[in-house]
Order: structure tokens, then C-alpha cells, then sequence
């Protein structure tokens, strides 16, 4: 639509889109009960054969997310970028990676989704900038400079050294020397990566208009990178040391031996989430806020939710990061407990951080990923699946001279993240339908037998099952919050209601009983049997 490539300062759009399957526009918000796809660009279609996937690569494979019933798109970072961290170092907030693309092929993108009843969410990195953002670049030309106050300097302890003990991603100190103006600058990442200073009310006013640059455009929210992250302790205390007896929660958030209980998760964030939730629900539909809130503890997850006004959504990492399947019945049952009333829930297996659930939570094997995907798409809320999550990819293990991650090449505790991030297989032959046969992809693309085309054509695959299973979440769940009953099943089964369906998930590699449900049954991961087989999930149309 030419409408959606002539942006108008102080013009709000409305999005263009046709009105999503099953779901009341004017009861509840778009999001609840929809299936985004976190789409790693990079990775996903390559449209100019350099090796890297683009923007104008989306746009024409927009038909493979409409067939699968995707809801909205979370873009891999898009903003221009040194690729420090591979786009999460921005250094212009309003324009689109050359790498990628330009501002009207994302124009050009939002619009051809939106015909498809497609939104388009962007990855916003409000916690640090590029080294390379003229903010820094005049904030580090010296101590008056006019950005100064937009990074955290700090002096040198009394004798030398650190202002805190506070480590950075990698596990080493988060404050770089500068000797040029004779203090230290913070980085919770990378050196190249230096932390805002969210005490500065002008940092505040700078991503007020950011927020609007997009939400003009069409942008239908954001899924926020450090969204726990922001403002740090104003006092600068030392975080305390991690206990080797911490809970897991602590572990979760825990770095490299600390809990970041001054470098993170401080209460002043908050205010910064109210503030832009006022300019999200000034935008018809409201625009969607979705935090990267990475805390062990649930109700500090919760705390994200506010009253109903800083973030919609906030996803979950306890439950990322639990022993799957046996963890997620009670994790379930405490986070719907912990969230404020009428917060909505949002799921996830895998990301461009943690890896993929296909190898974290079920080893590869096929039986699992089913019920996997079984599951996180009939819980209420949202669900967000990872690109390749639809025909169970696992993480690929890139050799060492073909890495492109720095910040985890040294090693991590998440493990090494391009394990996740290579190339969508589209087909079994050489590119992979991803780039050119003769094009080298900028990682290595995995294993032929997991792809796309053959999965297409075989309603026993693991992407027929997930599009099954898409298609009963709006036919069955789309309309409102589906409330979840978690009901009374033998042990190693886990049973619930979600709205009128009837969930049943054998929890275990042996064979279990099918519980007398007197339903119809709608969809099984497992071949037709009298009873659940291993790891086999069933959904039912409950009576
Ligand atoms: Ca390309």
C-alpha cells in the first residue's frame, strides 16, 4: 500500500490488516491466543545471494507464515549495526541495516504482511548502544560533551580499579577504561556495547520519539532485548556473590558467581515501562511491548505486567529453561498464579539466545519435539515459536573456524549461541533453498533431512502437526483469554483444560493409560492406539 511507504510525523496510522482468524478485535487484544515467529533474519531467506538473509527474503516467503497461521513477526534485530553482537549494537535506531535492506523494503514488508493479517514486531535494545552510535562517539570526546550523561561513567575506586565488581556477559569486569577523558564507562556487554544511563531524562525523551518513529511506520510493537535491564543502582553498591546453595531461580539470573541485584532488575525500570505503555495504547490497535525479562523468580516476572500498564507481555525464562516435560506442569500452575489478574501468559521453547527446544528439551527426538509443540500451543496466552521450531530444527554444532558469535566464542554459560542461528532449511538441496547452490551461507546450514518441502508433503511431519495444531489454537482458544484447569491425572500424565479443549500428556518414555475422557478426539502426536505412547500428547474437545 503507498499509504504505508509515506510516513507523516504526527500522523498515527491505523494498521492496515484483515481482521485475524477466530479472534474478537474489539474484546481482546490481537496478541492473546495468537502464534507470533521470532524470524532470525539473517537466517531465514537470502534474496541477493550474498549469504545473508534479508528483508526482501521475508517478503517473498511471507506465504510459508500465512499457510502456517502466524499471527505477527518478532524481527531479529534490523537497525543499523557494527554487528559487535550481531544487530544488538545499534548505532541509528530509526533506519534499517544496509545488510538488510532499506526503510522501504521493511515499509514494503509490513505492508505485504499486513494483507496477510500479519503485524510486524522490531527488536528494540533500549538497555546499551554501539560504541559506534554518534550518541557515544561525542559522549566519549569529553567530559562536558553534550551526551555525556547519556552512558554511565564512573572514577576509579579509592587506589584503582572498577567502580563495582559488576562482570559483563562475558564474565569479565563490566566497566572499560577510557583513558582519553580519564574514567570508566560501563558495559553489561560487550566493550563495543556501553550501558545508557537511564538516570538521564534525556535518554528518556530520545526513545519516546523512537517508539513513535516506529509505531508511525506501522510497526506493531516490540519485543524488548534487556527489557530487566535499563536502569542500574544510582549508588553503584557491589552486586552480592551467588551462594553455591542458591535456588534455581537465582541461578537463572545469576553471572558468573553474582546475583545482579544492582546491575539489573532495579525498581526505577518500572517507570520507563508505564511511560511507554501510555504510547503504545495512544496507537489504534495498541501497539504490544514485549519484554526479553530475563529473572528467575516469578513474581519478579510478574512485577513487569505493573497494573495492567508497563509491559502486555513478558516472557518466561523458568520455564525456558525447565527440565521439560516433567517441570512444566507445576511451572505452569505458578506462573498463572504469580501474574496479576487478567496478564496474559506468553510461551516459548527457543531463541536466538538459549537455543533450540528440539535439542534443550528433547534431545532430538522426534516423539518430544511433538509433544513439545503440542503443548506450547495449547496453553493460554501466547505462544512464540522460533524460526525452524515448526519442523523440529535442532541446534546445529557450527565448528569453531566458522563461528560468527563473539560474544559467546569464549564460551558461555548459555553455550555457544550460533548453534541456533544457522539458515532456515527450506529444502534438502545444496543452499537449502535459504541462498544460491554456489553460495557460501554466512553459517552452516544443517542436516538435509530436516527441511521444509518434504515436511509439507507429509501429513505425519512434524510442520503438519504444528500447523494442525496453529489451526485448533484459533479455531478452538483465538476468542479471548481460554481459561486452564489443571486437572487430576495419574502420575507421569498431565492433564488439562485450556477453554474446550481437552489437553493429555504422558510425561514419560513408557507407555500410560488413555484416562477415560468421553471426548472427541481432535489431534494426537502419536499414532492411533488404545493408549498414550511415550511422550505422547492428545487433544481433545473436552464435553
Ligand atoms: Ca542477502
Amino acid at each position: 500500500m503507498s499509504s504505508l511507504s509515506e510516513h507523516r510525523p504526527g500522523v498515527r496510522r491505523e494498521l492496515e490488516l484483515t481482521p485475524t482468524k477466530g479472534t474478537s478485535m474489539a474484546t481482546s487484544p490481537w496478541w492473546q491466543g495468537a502464534v507470533l515467529y521470532q524470524l532470525y533474519v539473517r537466517s531465514w531467506r537470502d534474496s541477493n545471494g550474498d549469504g545473508y538473509g534479508d528483508i526482501n527474503g521475508i517478503t517473498q516467503q511471507l506465504d510459508h507464515l500465512s499457510w502456517l497461521g502466524i499471527d505477527g513477526l518478532w524481527l531479529s534485530p534490523t537497525m543499523p549495526s557494527p554487528d559487535a553482537d550481531w544487530g544488538y549494537d545499534v548505532s541509528d535506531y530509526t533506519g534499517v541495516h544496509p545488510e538488510l535492506g532499506t526503510l522501504g523494503d521493511l515499509d514494503a514488508l509490513i505492508a505485504e504482511a499486513g494483507r496477510r493479517g500479519i503485524r510486524v514486531l522490531l527488536d528494540l535494545v533500549p538497555n546499551h548502544t554501539s560504541s559506534a552510535h554518534p550518541w557515544f562517539i561525542d559522549a566519549a570526546s569529553g567530559r562536558d560533551a553534550a551526551h555525556r550523561d547519556y552512558y554511565v561513567w564512573a572514577d576509579p575506586v579509592p587506589g584503582g580499579g572498577p567502580p563495582t565488581n559488576w562482570l559483563d556477559a562475558t564474565g569479565e569486569p563490566a566497566w572499560q577504561w577510557h583513558p582519553a577523558t580519564g574514567q570508566y564507562y560501563l558495559h553489561n556487554f560487550l566493550p563495543a556495547q556501553p550501558d545508557l544511563n537511564w538516570w538521564q531524562p534525556a535518554v528518556h525523551a530520545e526513545f519516546r520519539q523512537i517508539l513513535e518513529f516506529w509505531f508511525d511506520r506501522g510497526v506493531a510493537g516490540f519485543r524488548i532485548d534487556v527489557a530487566h535491564g535499563l536502569y542500574k543502582d544510582a549508588e553503584l553498591r557491589d552486586n552480592p556473590p551467588l551462594a553455591p546453595t542458591s535456588s534455581d531461580s537465582d541461578r537463572l539470573a545469576g553471572r558468573f558467581g553474582q546475583r545482579p541485584v544492582y546491575s539489573a532488575n532495579r525498581p526505577e525500570t518500572h517507570g520507563v515501562y508505564r511511560d511507554w505503555r501510555k504510547i503504545a495504547e495512544s496507537y489504534s490497535p495498541p501497539r504490544l511491548l514485549l519484554g526479553e525479562t530475563w529473572t528467575g523468580d516469578l513474581s519478579s516476572l510478574a512485577s513487569y505486567y505493573g497494573d495492567d500498564d508497563e509491559l502486555q507481555l513478558s516472557f518466561n525464562f523458568p520455564v525456558v529453561f525447565a527440565r521439560f516435560p516433567a517441570e512444566l506442569p507445576d511451572l505452569v500452575d505458578e506462573t498463572l498464579a504469580a501474574l496479576p489478574t487478567g496478564a496474559r501468559p506468553v510461551w516459548t521453547g527457543s531463541n536466538h539466545d538459549v537455543g533450540r527446544f528440539p535439542s534443550r528439551w528433547c534431545h532430538g527426538d522426534p516423539a518430544r519435539i511433538r509433544l513439545a509443540l503440542l503443548i506450547l500451543l495449547t496453553l493460554p496466552g501466547t505462544t512464540v515459536l522460533y524460526y525452524g521450531d515448526e519442523i523440529g530444527m535442532t541446534d546445529v554444532a557450527v565448528p569453531a573456524e566458522l563461528q560468527r558469535d563473539p560474544m559467546t566464542q569464549a564460551g558461555s554459560p548459555q553455550g555457544q549461541r550460533d548453534r541456533a542461528r544457522t539458515p532456515m532449511r527450506w529444502n534438502g538441496a545444496p543452499g537449502a533453498g535459504f541462498t544460491g547452490p554456489t553460495v557460501t551461507p554466512w553459517l552452516p546450514i544443517g542436516p538435509a533431512a530436516v527441511n521444509v518441502a518434504d515436511q509439507r508433503g507429509d501429513p505425519d511431519s512434524v510442520l503438519s502437526l504444528c500447523r494442525r495444531l496453529v489451526d485448533l489454537r484459533h479455531g478452538e482458544l483465538g476468542a479471548g483469554v481460554a481459561g486452564y484447569r489443571r486437572l487430576a491425572s495419574p502420575p507421569g500424565v498431565w492433564s488439562y483444560t485450556a477453554g474446550p479443549l481437552l489437553v493429555t500428556a504422558n510425561l514419560a518414555a513408557t507407555p500410560a493409560a488413555m484416562p477415560d475422557q468421553g471426548a472427541e478426539i481432535l489431534l494426537r502426536t502419536g499414532p492411533a492406539a488404545a493408549g498414550l505412547g511415550p511422550w505422547e500428547g492428545v487433544v481433545a474437545r473436552g464435553g
